[in-house]
């Protein structure tokens, strides 16, 4: 059941907070979709394999350091060196998955105190995704699963911080799932939500850009 040709593909967008299952229910979602015979991509941001992305990785892993405004002004050129592959993607039908995008960016960055609407300017015009969903976990709850890495951010106090950011981001537009429940429930709240958007999509909901 591979969509026809005239219909586009859906942006996706997963956020929340680091530890909250983002990364591996993507790839149970991709998998699923894949799977199901639909034509879809798994992408995340940052990017590290462009050149931005590698610097962005190195700031990451505290190998160099660089001023709040510069890093973030990174990110959303990581972002904009993909947009025009993501519309060429999208009109052409696949679905795109995306781990982390703009909302990561403001929510990290404000979180550190720059300013929310300083932070959302370098994004207007990139593609608007046709859903968010929040992947909900309290940051106390993450940092019990243990496994946060040696990056930059990966700290209960920071990630507090981001939290309250991403709470004043959120609009009636996301769809905010309870992290906390097991894999298979996340996975499947996940999927009906998906295949909701993905049908709105199919039926010819024009691409938009942020932010709306
Ligand atoms: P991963 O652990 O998911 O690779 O993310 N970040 C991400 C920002 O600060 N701004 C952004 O625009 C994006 C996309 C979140 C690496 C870290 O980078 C942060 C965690």
């Amino acid at each position: 059941n591979k969509e026809s040709s005239s219909s586009r593909g859906a942006l996706i967008v997963l956020e929340g907070l680091d530890r909250c299952g983002k990364t591996s229910q993507s790839g149970r979602l991709y998998k699923y979709l894949d799977e199901q015979g639909h034509s879809v991509e798994s992408w995340r941001f940052p990017d590290r394999n462009t050149g931005v992305g590698q610097m962005i990785s190195s700031y990451l892993a505290n190998k160099s350091q660089l001023d709040d405004h510069a890093i973030h002004l990174l990110f959303s050129a990581n972002r904009w060196e993909k947009r025009s592959l993501m519309e060429e993607k999208l009109k052409s039908g696949t679905t795109l998955i995306v781990d982390r995008y703009s909302y990561s960016g403001v929510a990290f960055s404000s979180a550190k105190g720059l300013d929310i609407e300083w932070c959302k300017a370098p994004e207007i015009g990139l593609l608007a995704p046709d859903l968010v969903v929040y992947l909900d976990i309290s940051p106390e709850k993450a940092a019990e699963r243990g496994g946060y890495g040696d990056e930059r951010y990966e700290q209960l106090e920071f990630q507090k911080k981001v939290a309250g950011s991403y709470l004043s981001l959120r609009d009636s537009s996301w769809k905010v799932i309870d992290a906390t429940l097991s894999i298979e429930d996340v996975e499947k709240k996940l999927r009906e939500v998906v295949l909701d958007c993905m049908i709105t999509c199919h039926k010819g909901k024009p691409l938009s850009q942020l932010w709306p």
